[in-house]
């Protein structure tokens, strides 16, 4: 953003009093697509190296999670300090959403571990896919045995296919590109369905493919962009126009969405990127114009509907009028979509168009100009 005064007192801040050695637990995943990721990127953005050394130090102490399960499917909660594991109970995004920070730390320090953990934990998923090439959505990562019938795109699955593209799309990886496309492949055939001629994808059984339910969560929106990103630019736009016509409904998406009713689930909106996420990742993938027009009706909507007296909120009912606001501004709202926006809207010359991958929490790990 040209904000180089900024992101210098920002380093300078975090020389001074960021440090890992820490007597307390954090959730694996949270902690890589926020922190990891986010030293990464300030790393690349700025080649201080005490960046990257903050990002290893930290991945260090999230390994025990991966080397103390005995299938490779991480632990959820690592203690910092003493490297202590808890709760088994997992999901494919807990367990496979590292290879974009882990693989880029492995290839900035030349040490494979990170990269190999990530990897094993994805391919443990994949390896026990259903016969119909899909994976349930509740897993044990010390039996390896699934805890739940339900295949969905949406959380807790949604980032575990992002990053098989993003194992591909960064370290070009061919078995990234494989469990991509087996999933993509029969997430189409056994999850896609037309309602009044939108592209929805319902929960299934995951052996048997037999339907569920028709709930949309909203962060299901993304993947649109992820279809753009791996190639599949009918399905991509067909699900986001799906989508666009949510927001049209509401003016700002609901958590939860029924496409069988076209009502609200959840009357909530917890100010989220994964619309304008699609948008930035349509637009840059060969969409063009109208899918920045999309991204600023999302923007102007959001504006006028979350804007509170020191900043931007969450809205704990859109369907009442007025919208009643929350209080709360999460974190993805500053990493994400603000980012998204800007990429969409700036055309910076920091930012290379054309080659570029931005991780799960919009963290720009190629691109940087
Ligand atoms: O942290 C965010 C990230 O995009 C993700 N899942 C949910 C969050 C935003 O909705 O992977």
């Amino acid at each position: 953003m040209g904000l180089d005064a900024e992101i210098e007192a920002g380093v300078r801040w975090i020389e001074k009093n960021l440090h890992f050695d820490i007597d307390g637990e954090v959730q694996v995943f949270e902690t890589n697509i926020r922190m990891v990721g986010g030293l990464l990127s300030g790393w690349l953005a700025t080649r201080n190296r005490h960046l990257l050394d903050l990002a290893r130090d930290l991945t260090d102490r999230l390994l025990p999670a991966f080397l103390k399960s005995p299938t490779g499917i991480p632990y959820r909660f690592v203690n910092l300090r003493t490297g202590a594991v808890r709760d088994a109970t997992t999901f494919p995004a807990e367990l496979g959403t590292y290879i974009s920070e882990f693989g880029t730390l492995s290839r900035a320090v030349s040490d494979p571990r990170y990269y190999d953990v990530a990897k094993k934990a994805a391919k443990a998923c994949f390896d026990r896919r259903s016969a119909i090439d899909l994976v349930a959505d509740t897993i044990d990562a010390e039996t390896g045995k699934w805890l739940s019938r339900r295949a969905t795109i949406g959380p807790p699955s949604d980032s575990y296919f992002e990053y098989l593209y993003g194992g591909w799309r960064l370290f070009a990886d061919a078995d990234f590109r494989r469990w991509y496309d087996v999933h993509a492949g029969a997430i189409l055939k056994h999850q896609a369905e037309r309602v009044d001629g939108r592209l929805w994808f319902a929960q299934v059984d995951f052996e048997t493919g037999a339907r569920l339910d028709r709930r949309q969560s909203e962060l299901a929106s993304f993947y649109a962009g992820l279809l753009a990103k791996a190639g599949d630019h009918v399905h991509a736009s067909d699900y986001l126009a799906s989508w666009t016509d949510v927001q049209a409904r509401f003016d700002v998406l609901p958590e939860g969405f029924d496409y069988g009713t076209f009502q609200a689930t959840r009357a909530s909106n917890e100010l989220r990127p994964e619309f304008a996420d699609s948008c930035l990742a349509l637009y840059v993938h060969g969409g063009g114009e109208p899918y920045r027009r999309l991204a600023r009706i999302h923007y102007e909507n959001m504006k006028r509907t979350s804007r509170a007296r020191f900043g931007y909120t969450i809205i704990d009912d859109i369907t009442a009028r007025p919208m009643r606001q929350g209080d709360l501004c999460p974190g993805y709202w500053w990493a994400e979509q603000m980012k998204y926006y800007w990429l969409a809207f700036s055309a910076t010359p920091r930012f290379d168009y054309r080659k570029n991958y931005l991780s799960t929490e919009g963290k720009v790990l190629v691109g940087l100009k």
